[in-house]
C-alpha cells in the first residue's frame, strides 16, 4: 500500500513539474528575462534614440525558438571534418550553378568588381556558399532567433544581444518591418547573410534608390559583399591561397594542435626556431610570392591537407571565422572561374 502511494506521488509531482516547465518554456521568454529586456530597452532609447513604444512592441512580440538553440550547437564548422564540410559546399552542381549565375549576372558583377577591386567569382562564391546563389535566405523569423540567442543562450548572449540591438535599430532606421524579416537561425540576413551590425555598418545602396536591399537588389547585394571585404583589408589583385607540400618531419609539429586552423607562417617558424624567411626549409618545391603575410592553412591531418594562405584568405575569414568556410569560398571561386 505504502509503495503504491509513493509511486502515485512521484507521478503526481512529475506531471506537475512537467506541466509547469512546459508552460514556462513556451510562454515566458519575457517573464524570464524582464531585467535584461529592460536593460536593452534603455540602451535603445537612450543611446540610439529609438522610440520606446517601438521597442516595447518588439519585445512583446518575441517568441522563444527552441530550434535555434539546437541548431546553434550543431554548426557544421564545429562538428564536421574538412572532408565532410567540403562535400557539402563544393559539389559539381554548386560549381555548375555558380558558372551559370556568373554568366547571367556578368554585367552587374563586373561593374561592382571594377569599383571595389574584388573579383566577381569571389562575390559569386560567397553567395553560393551562403545561400545557394541567393535562393535560400532562411525561413526563421529574425527577431525571434536573435532574441532567443540573446536572452536564452548564456554562452553567446553578449554577441547576440549586440546583434539584437543592431537589428532593432536597423529596422527602425531603414523602415523595415521586423515582423516580416526572415533569415538564418543565427540572424543572418539576405542573399549575403549579413548580421545586423554588418548590415548597418557595411551594406551599400549601390543603385541609389534610397534602400539597402540585401534580399532582392543585385547591385546592393554584390557591392555590400565587396564593401565588406574591402573594409576588412582586401588586397586588389592579391593572391588567396596556393597548394604546397610540407616536408614530412614538420607535418606532425604542424598538426599537433588539431585541424581547422590558420597559422601565421612567421609565428610557426619562430616556434621551431627558424628565421622568418626560411619557409623553404619546411616546404617541398616552395615558390615565393610577393605576398608579405603568409599563413599555413591546416585542413586535415588525416589526409595531409594543407595550403598556404595570404592576406585575402584572412579577409575571407572575417566573413566567417572558420578555416573550412574560407577555404570553401576560395576553392569554389577558383572552380567557377576555371569553368567560365
Ligand atoms: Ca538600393
Amino acid at each position: 500500500m505504502k509503495k503504491v502511494n509513493f509511486k502515485l506521488l512521484v507521478i503526481f509531482i512529475y506531471s506537475i513539474t512537467f506541466i509547469n516547465s512546459a508552460f514556462s518554456n513556451e510562454d515566458s521568454i519575457q517573464t524570464r528575462n524582464q531585467k535584461k529586456i529592460k536593460e536593452i530597452t534603455l540602451i535603445l532609447v537612450n543611446e540610439y534614440k529609438i522610440d520606446e513604444n517601438y521597442v516595447k512592441n518588439i519585445f512583446k512580440s518575441i517568441k522563444m525558438n527552441k530550434k535555434v538553440l539546437k541548431l546553434m550547437s550543431k554548426a557544421a564548422e564545429r562538428t564536421k571534418t574538412w572532408e565532410q564540410y567540403r562535400k557539402i559546399f563544393i559539389t559539381d552542381a554548386r560549381v555548375d550553378e555558380g558558372i551559370k549565375y556568373y554568366k547571367k549576372n556578368f554585367k552587374i558583377l563586373k561593374i561592382v568588381e571594377s569599383k571595389y577591386g574584388v573579383p566577381a567569382e569571389i562575390i559569386v562564391a560567397f553567395l553560393g556558399v551562403e545561400t545557394k546563389y541567393g535562393k535560400r535566405t532562411g525561413k526563421i523569423k529574425i527577431v525571434d532567433s536573435l532574441a532567443t540567442l540573446a536572452l536564452e543562450h548564456p554562452r553567446r548572449s553578449k554577441f547576440f544581444t549586440k546583434e539584437l540591438i543592431h537589428f532593432i535599430v536597423l529596422t527602425y532606421e531603414e523602415g523595415l518591418d521586423y515582423k516580416k524579416l526572415y533569415g538564418s537561425y543565427a540572424g543572418a540576413m539576405g542573399a549575403p547573410q549579413f548580421m545586423p551590425s554588418s548590415y548597418r555598418k557595411l551594406s551599400v545602396d549601390f543603385n541609389n534608390d534610397g534602400k539597402r536591399d540585401l534580399w532582392n537588389n543585385k547591385y546592393d547585394i554584390y557591392s555590400s559583399i565587396a564593401n565588406y571585404l574591402v573594409a576588412n583589408g582586401w588586397r586588389k589583385n592579391g593572391n588567396i591561397f596556393s597548394d604546397i607540400v610540407v616536408k614530412k618531419e614538420f607535418e606532425e609539429i604542424l598538426f599537433k594542435k588539431g585541424d581547422s586552423r590558420t597559422v601565421s607562417v612567421d609565428k610557426f617558424l619562430k616556434s621551431i626556431n627558424f628565421h622568418k624567411d626560411q619557409l623553404d626549409k619546411i616546404l617541398v618545391n616552395y615558390n615565393d610570392t610577393k605576398e608579405k603575410k603568409k599563413y599555413l592553412i591546416l585542413l586535415s591531418s588525416k589526409n595531409k591537407k594543407y595550403k598556404l594562405g595570404y592576406t585575402n584568405f584572412r579577409v575571407i575569414m572575417r566573413y566567417n571565422p572558420s578555416t573550412y568556410y574560407a577555404m570553401c569560398v576560395s576553392q569554389l571561386s577558383r572552380k567557377i572561374s576555371e569553368g567560365l
